[in-house]
């Protein structure tokens, strides 16, 4: 029977996005139109306190872990809240998730064959994989205590710049082909007793399927492990970490992929959840990927497109045609469309140093900050500064800069140049590391805002005259778990249609605002000089 005969054979298919983010599992449920209509979630540290968790993880110096058996439990809790609920589980067409990226699990040897044959539906998955993991305690994206390995994995392949050629961002501390490594020599009797390394979203997809899910390529492309353009596993990088990695790892599959059951028949939800749950057998498991591909399906980003979120820290979500990877930032596959990419872009100063100038020169009063972006021109004069208040990320640099038209440094800005210096500062400089990356803004270029400031106007409106693009706006609590519920139905229509069309009739956009006529002519040359003070400023440090 072909997919869509299956899919037709239900009146309403619902679609399961999960997402085992750092904090919690979320679950949602999307109907045929993509429209929400149910969600639940588990916490970590409320809901699982025997765990003793907080936020989710374990900090013990620069190590920091998340209980594996904790995941495995949050998910026997989920399909009960989801039970009690009274979710009609066999209305349910396919299955896909997201998890946090880079994080990763050790299956021991003949836990397959657990997954896979030996599953009572009488009893919890907490209760039957106790004894599955070698690893109890899994390094999650928080961690950062494997700077040698780093070291190791860039001065074999080459350099910083030759390891993000490779697989698409320089050897970083929380890449999970670094955790491994340090696994490896630290605890090498463990390794050799792992069958399979799942990264979090792998390892979800498993737990569903009663199998070891593929790992996909865009949440493969956060291991300093596959090459980005081939999208197979490098071999140089593995033998850089681990003896015998390849094996442990499997194969690598399109992030929409419909996965298989031992790598033979359809990868159809396992027997143990259509017996206790009322699954109906045909229930597909859509490849699981991380939840930052996962949010840009979920934002519905197209070719050309930007994302741009406003928080404590800002990230930028952009869609690549031909990347550039850099030693700044992290250059993915594409989650929905196969041939192209996504580069990812963290900036530790976001909303911490907008308030920062809100209360210096605004008297902590926004409508003060808004009246000054009013009151101020479109490239300040000339004026430029750059505020990393902590260290930045995106560059590696810090302190407050300013400097004026001339580029020279100066001490101080009057209020209103200084507020307007931030906000063009904080986009130019967003501008300046999508740009490096290989992004080009094109006549239908979108900037989609989120996040907390992408409430304000007037901030909306400089990000829009630097990008020189509309700015839309759409509320994205769920963005990962939705996006995921949006590739549970991609998965099983991605021969016949492309994911724009999957998700045509979800949620449309707001419009916020347009850029102004100048924009192009005022920022173009801007950014080109914040571009040459930044590099300056990194370059001294
Ligand atoms: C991305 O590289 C990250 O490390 C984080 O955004 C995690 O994915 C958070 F879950």
């Amino acid at each position: 029977m072909s997919r869509s005969e299956d899919n037709r054979q239900l009146a309403t298919p619902l679609y399961l996005g999960l997402d085992y983010s750092t904090q919690q599992l979320k679950a949602v449920l999307v109907d045929d139109n993509l429209h929400e209509i149910y969600s639940t979630s588990v916490n970590f540290e409320k809901d699982l306190p025997e765990f003793g968790t907080t936020g989710g993880c374990h900090k013990n110096g620069d190590e920091v872990t998340a209980p594996t058996l904790m995941w495995v439990k949050a998910t026997d809790l989920l399909l009960d809240q989801m039970k009690a609920d009274r979710i009609d589980f066999s209305k349910i067409a396919s299955i896909s998730g997201s998890g946090q990226q880079h994080g990763s699990i050790y299956w021991k040897n003949g836990s397959r064959e657990i997954l896979a044959n030996k599953l009572n539906p009488g009893l919890t998955l907490y209760d039957q994989l106790q004894d599955s993991f070698v690893i109890n305690n899994s390094p999650i994206w928080m961690d950062s205590s494997t700077i040698t390995e780093c070291r190791q994995l860039e001065d074999a392949l080459g350099g910083p710049q030759a390891v993000a050629d490779l697989t698409g961002s320089r050897a970083y501390e929380r890449f999970t082909g670094n955790q491994i490594c340090k696994i490896f020599k630290t605890a090498q009797d463990d390794y050799e007793k792992c069958e399979r390394i799942s990264l979090v979203s792998s390892f979800g997809a498993s737990l569903f399927l009663g199998d070891y899910a593929s790992i996909d390529y865009s949440d493969g492309s956060g291991m300093n492990l596959m090459d980005i353009k081939a999208r197979t596993w490098a071999q140089q990088a593995l033998d850089c970490c681990a003896i015998g990695l390849r094996e442990k790892l499997g194969d690598l599959v399109p992030s929409f992929q419909p996965l298989l059951f031992l790598l033979i028949t359809k990868g159809y939800v396992s027997s143990y959840y259509v017996k206790r749950f009322g699954f109906q057998p045909k229930c597909q498991i859509i490849a699981f990927t991380g939840d930052n591909p996962a949010s840009l399906a979920g934002l519905r980003l197209q070719g050309g497109d930007v994302s741009v979120s406003l928080g404590t820290s800002d990230t930028v979500f952009v869609w690549l045609e031909e990347p550039r990877p850099a030693i700044e930032g992290h250059v993915f596959a594409n989650p929905v469309n196969p041939t192209d990419y996504m580069a990812l872009l963290c900036f530790k100063n976001g909303s911490f140093a907008r308030e920062k100038v809100r209360d210096s020169c605004c008297k902590g009063s926004w409508e003060t900050f808004n009246e000054s972006l009013r009151s101020t021109a479109r490239g300040n004069n000339g004026n430029i500064g750059i505020y990393f208040y902590d260290t930045e990320i995106t560059p590696h640099a810090i302190g407050v800069h300013r400097f004026n038209a001339a580029g020279e440094k100066v001490e101080s800005f009057d209020s209103s140049v200084e507020v307007r210096a931030l906000i063009e500062g904080q986009f130019m400089g967003k501008r300046v590391h999508a740009e490096n990356l290989g992004y080009n803004i094109g006549p239908s270029s979108r900037v989609l805002a989120t996040g907390g400031a992408a409430a304000n106007k007037e901030i909306l409106q400089v990000l829009s005259d630097v990008f020189n693009a509309p700015v839309y706006t759409l509320k994205t609590e769920n963005s990962a778990s939705l996006g995921a519920a949006y590739q549970a139905k991609h998965g099983l229509l991605h021969a016949s249609m492309s994911f724009k069309d999957v998700v045509k009739n979800a949620a449309p956009y707001s419009f916020a605002v347009a850029p102004n006529e100048d924009a192009d002519k005022v920022y173009t040359s801007l950014t080109h000089s914040y571009k040459q003070l930044e590099e300056q400023v990194a370059n001294s440090q």
